[in-house]
């Protein structure tokens, strides 16, 4: 049986696939590598499942501070609720991951297949930044998407937005960070409550700029595209990230 939430979802998307803005959306998507896409879910889905991750973050969630060599030493400060706390304590968030609906308007974005990921830590994280400086350094994702959920984000002026760099490589031994910022240009997206966007998080080199003052809290769900399915992945950075407790 379909969580009553899915099954809020599920409604709302069927309705939404006729809707030509998909094709713009995707257009947006395979130029930036990242597009919002807050039209996917109601608000009443939003809500309910802002009230789990803040109950999740409230009882689960772990501080990590942290450096990361294969992403050119970036840093985290942040609190995270990883994937098994999630899954045993929640039950929107993995209803909400697994729906078959949801991947399907994701895949129309995307223009290709969008799979769960074989490799549960990644399957989906809260992250909360509530410190001054937390922030989420610059990075690549081992799998190719990232929808991520915004519970709550401060003002621009306190910083929390996302920047990236689209169409990048991550070469784990030199990953040579500074190359792609002098010789592309960085975006920048300001997130609201309630946001949501779609990023392509294999080929991004993204960051969340450090906060100042407020919070950010959000969910990430990530998904695999075909190709990950037959691709080498090491995870160093996520097992030390989600799997880890220091
Ligand atoms: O917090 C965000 O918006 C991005 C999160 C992210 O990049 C990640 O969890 O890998
Ligand atoms: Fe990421």
């Amino acid at each position: 049986m379909l969580h009553p939430v899915a099954d809020q979802l599920k409604k709302h998307l069927t309705a939404l696939s006729e809707y030509a803005r998909l094709d713009e959306t995707r257009r947006q998507f395979l130029k930036r590598g990242v597009v919002q896409v807050p039209f996917l879910a109601p608000e009443g889905v939003k809500e309910l499942l802002a009230i789990e991750v803040e109950e999740l973050v409230t009882s689960h969630g772990r501080r990590r501070d942290l450096v990361f060599p294969e992403t050119g030493n970036t840093k985290r400060h942040m609190r995270n609720v990883r994937r098994d706390q999630i899954k045993a304590f929640g039950s929107i968030i993995p209803a909400v991951y697994a729906m078959p609906a949801l991947r399907e308007a994701l895949a129309t974005i995307a223009g290709e297949e969008v799979l769960q990921c074989p490799y549960e830590p990644e399957q989906f994280v809260i992250t909360a930044l509530d410190q001054h400086g937390d922030n989420h350094g610059w990075h690549w994702d081992d799998y190719s998407f990232g929808l991520v959920w915004v519970v709550d984000c401060p003002p621009v002026a306190y910083g929390g937005f996302v920047q990236y760099v689209p169409h990048t490589e991550w070469d784990k031994n030199d990953p040579r960070l500074h190359r792609w910022f002098v010789t592309r240009p960085i975006y920048s997206i300001e997130l609201v409550p309630g946001d949501l966007y779609l990023m392509r998080t294999d080929t991004t080199l993204h960051r969340v700029y450090p906060i100042t003052g407020g919070r950010r809290l959000i969910v990430n769900m990530g998904y695999a595209s075909r190709g990950d399915l037959t691709k080498q992945i090491s995870h160093e950075t996520m097992d030390n990230l989600w799997t880890t407790d220091h």
